[in-house]
This record gives C-alpha cells, structure tokens and sequence, in this order.
C-alpha cells in the first residue's frame, strides 16, 4: 500500500493493474460476521493463553479474586473474552479475496496507511460489515478540497472510494521525526465505529521518505503503532448480538459488574501481555507511534522500561514515560541499546491493574 497522485485511473483497468505496485492503492475491507477464520474477531485474552501464562499457576481458589478474572469471565451470565468486532484490514487486490499478512504486533488495529507530504492516498473501502461505516484519517484534507466531515458512509456490501491528499502542513516540520503517525478511524457513528474496532495507524513523512513500495528509505529500521485504548463493549455496534450469542444467560445488561467485565484497557485491543512481537535488535532504529482512544478515563501515561526514547520536536528531549488522551498521538523514536525484555504499559495505576500492559523485546 502506498500513496499516489492518482489521475483518471480505472482501478479495474487491465493497465492500472500491472501498474499496481508503483500506483500502489490501499484496498480495505472491514467486516465481522462469519469471517472468524479471516482474523474478523477479537480475542482480548485468548482463553488457552491466558489460563497458561497466569490463572494455570494460581491454586484454583485464588482465580475468581484476580483483578483479571472480571474480563475473562465466562458462562451463561457473561461473554467471557472473545467478542465479534469489525476492524480494516488490507487486501491484495479489488476482488477483495486475499488478504495481505498484517504484523501480529498490531492486534485488532488496522493496517498502516503511509504517504509522503505532496501525496494522495486513495483507499478502496469495501463493507463486508453489517452497519454503514467509512475511513477518514485526522489531519487530511479531502483530495478535491471538501471537508472532511462531509464523508460519506460506505453502505453494506458496496465499495467506497476515498482520496485524501497530504499538504505540507499536515507533514512534519523541519525538527520533526522523518515520519509522524496519526489515526484513521470510521466517522459515521464515531463512538460505536471506533469500539467495534474500526481504527488505525495512518503515516505522514517528509517528502521522498517513502519510496514508490512505501517504505522508509531513512535510518529508521523498525515500526510500531499501538493504540491505548479501554474499549467499552457494551457501546459496540456487536454488543446486543455478542450478548445474547455469548452470555446468553444474561437478563440485566446494565448489571454494574456485566458492565465492567465488557470494558477492556487494552493495548491494540489486548491485554495483560497479549499483545506480541513487538521486538526489535540491539542497535536497530525504532518509531513509536502512540495514540489514544476512548473517553474521559482514557488518560494513558505511556511508560517503556529498559530504554529511553528520543522525542524530537523543536525541543528535542529524552524520556521513558509519554502521555497520550483520547484522539491523540505522538511520535518518538528510539535507539535500541539496552537488550533483555521489557514492560511496556500505562502508568495509571487502575488501567495496568486492568490489564494495560505488554512487553517488548530488544534482541542482542
Ligand atoms: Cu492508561
């Protein structure tokens, strides 16, 4: 996936095709219902993981006081972990059939969109979900000048088309990161869109970054976007379906602890350590881009153990704690020097104890 100035391009023409790679089109597809062995799902904490990393070691007595056990509890009366979600994820090509691999290290959020200042980024949006959705980036204008409110939905079953170009305003400036991350997100019912999963990392660099396959041509040598986000279930567009298929036992929906146990303090959508492969090698040249979702509790002091970042602003410091809120982000970068396994988390005492928190690894 790349960004392009498109001109009068048929996408479903036979030269448009060949020329893919260089044109490079974002194609995406959101959907959710019987797409489970497509990934369409979300696993907050896969059963068979969870019970053998953590509740596995504890006498069997201890489990229900856990502070976890709320988010994974199942039976008749509550979902357990797994929920049905909609998210966007990319495909090869406009018949929509082959999905492209997506690093496990992004979890349920979507995948990267990227573009130099001077772009247009064209997505192909198909709907294979159930309710109207769109894509709509932050800090992007509409190729043709219109605002960005004035998107329109992408209805069931159909392709949207969405061009959005990058000015030299909505780039980074001359002290800025090379690349700074921002969101894209569906606005046609923001709050449910983003709680059923619709969210992801969007890219910005200084011109001639990126090269024509969308890749950094600079001394960055590895990515990772992760999103602080408590994701409220009970405010999905899925939440009366997951309720009835998963808790099915479940009278009072409005039940304090039944409320709770569907509230997820998630880092891309998973938690207590699920979220994997965010690794990197000594000596390797990593961004970070970090963003908040969410509502008012959804005030995230990032913390890395182990390493310190680089924030390069007009002010350049160094620092190990960063703050994100909801709907926004930030961009650090970090020179790997300190090799072992290391906790990445939100310092909130409450949302750790909740399970915001992962790690990375720095191999020697
Ligand atoms: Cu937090």
């Amino acid at each position: 996936m790349f960004a392009t100035s498109p001109a009068t391009v048929d996408p479903e023409d036979e030269g448009f095709q060949l020329s893919n790679k260089i044109r490079g089109y974002n194609r995406l597809r959101c959907g959710q219902l019987g797409l489970e062995k497509e990934g369409m799902f979300a696993w907050y904490n896969v059963d068979s993981c969870y019970s053998r990393s953590r509740i596995g070691r504890l006498p069997k007595s201890g489990i229900t006081r856990r502070p976890s056990y709320i988010f994974v509890r199942g039976g008749p009366d509550f979902v357990g972990s797994i929920y049905t979600k909609t998210v966007y994820r990319e495909f090869t090509d406009s018949t929509f059939t082959k999905m492209k691999p997506q690093h496990v290290n992004l979890g349920i959020i979507g995948p990267y969109i990227r573009g130099n200042v001077g772009d247009t980024i064209e997505i192909h949006l198909k709907n294979m979900a159930n309710f109207p959705l769109n894509i709509v980036p932050k800090n992007l204008p509409f190729a043709d000048g219109s605002v960005i409110s004035s998107a329109l939905p992408t209805f069931q079953g159909t392709v949207g088309i969405y061009k959005y170009s990058i000015p030299e305003r909505s780039g980074p400036k001359k002290d800025q990161p090379n690349c700074v991350g921002t969101i894209y997100t569906s606005r046609v019912d923001p709050l449910k869109d983003a709680h059923s999963g619709l969210i992801g990392p969007m890219v910005i660099c200084k011109e001639r970054t990126l090269n024509e396959n969308g890749q950094r041509t600079d001394d960055i040598n590895v990515e990772f976007a992760t999103a602080y986000f408590i994701i409220d279930e009970n405010l999905s567009h899925h939440s009366t379906s997951n309720f009835a298929q998963r808790a099915p036992g479940r009278v009072n929906v409005k039940d304090a602890d039944f409320v709770e146990s569907n509230q997820y303090y998630s880092i891309n959508g998973l938690i207590y350590g699920n979220l994997i492969g965010l690794d990197m090698r000594i000596g390797q040249r990593s961004a970070w881009y970090v963003f908040g979702m969410g509502m008012e509790d959804d005030i995230h002091t990032v913390h890395f153990h182990g390493q310190l970042y680089i924030r390069n602003t007009e002010l350049t410091f160094r620092g190990d704690v960063l703050e994100v809120f909801a709907g926004t982000y930030e961009t650090v970068e970090m020179e790997a020097y300190n090799p072992g396994t290391w906790l990445y988390h939100c310092h909130v005492s409450t949302h750790v104890i909740n399970g915001m928190e992962t790690v990375y690894n720095v191999l020697p």
